[in-house]
């Protein structure tokens, strides 16, 4: 079955699907789409996601999964080693309970504080097809939320080596996501957070971490000059 990732390097959602396919080993091409160019509404990408976000995942029997929650539980099906979900009835609750806040309070702390606050994102308060007005006080708020998980991450990591416990799981994946994507608000949960910085440091030396910097790595870096007459 061939697999095709809708992916954009500088965005925190289609990290979440890329970082999950690399963990499990699933080959698969890569679009990548050009959200600040809009390429999320060009009429082409609507016919494959009228939500106009990304992440997507085609499969080449027709299978269109349109965001992360879909991904990660036909990828989970399809793929069951490594578990990414948990094992146990138990490990499976852990996993759901912190990839929820990791989700919830984290990532969406950060992209409330980041879409309500960033003059570039007038009118993009929320992806999607629909425009919706910035609201400035849900920017204050999101950061609050963002450095309240943060803390309560560092508490968790301080018990156990990943997210929801003894196992890597989905749960590190997007609160990794949020911890770095916290950036973009002038948050550094690192600096305050030493069992978050040793977690981090560890995720860092996972082969599918170690890919996923230099893709954007190479994306961060301007495109080079291009070559002048006579050289
Ligand atoms: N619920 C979706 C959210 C996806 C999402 O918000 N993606 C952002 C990139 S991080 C996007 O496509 N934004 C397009 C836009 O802002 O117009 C998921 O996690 O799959």
């Amino acid at each position: 079955m061939a697999l095709t990732l809708y992916d954009c390097a500088t965005a925190p959602s289609p990290r979440r699907a890329r970082l999950l396919l690399a963990e499990k080993g699933v080959a698969h091409e890569t679009v990548a789409v050009d959200l600040r160019q809009g390429e999320q509404f060009s009429p082409a990408f609507r016919a494959i996601n009228p939500h106009c976000t990304v992440p997507v995942l085609l499969a080449d029997d027709g299978l269109t999964l349109t965001d992360n929650a879909s991904i990660i539980a036909w990828v989970e099906a399809r793929f069951p080693e490594p578990a990414l979900l948990g094992h146990s009835p138990g490990d499976k609750a852990a996993v759901a309970h912190w990839h929820s806040r990791a989700e919830w309070e984290g990532l969406m702390g950060v992209a409330e504080a980041l879409r309500n606050g960033s003059p570039a994102m007038a009118n993009r308060a929320l992806p999607g097809p629909v425009d919706y007005a910035q609201i400035p006080a849900l920017a204050e708020r999101g950061r609050q939320r963002a450095q309240h998980f943060f803390a309560a991450l560092d508490a968790q990591l301080a018990q156990q080596p990943f997210v929801a416990g003894a196992a890597f799981s989905v749960a590190d994946i997007t609160a990794v996501v949020a911890v770095d994507f916290a950036r973009a608000v002038k948050l550094r949960p690192l600096d305050d957070g030493p069992h978050l910085r040793q977690w981090r440091e560890r995720l860092a030396q996972r082969p599918a971490f170690v890919a996923d910097a230099a893709l954007m790595a190479a994306a961060a870096r301007p495109a080079p000059a291009p070559p002048s007459a006579g050289t």
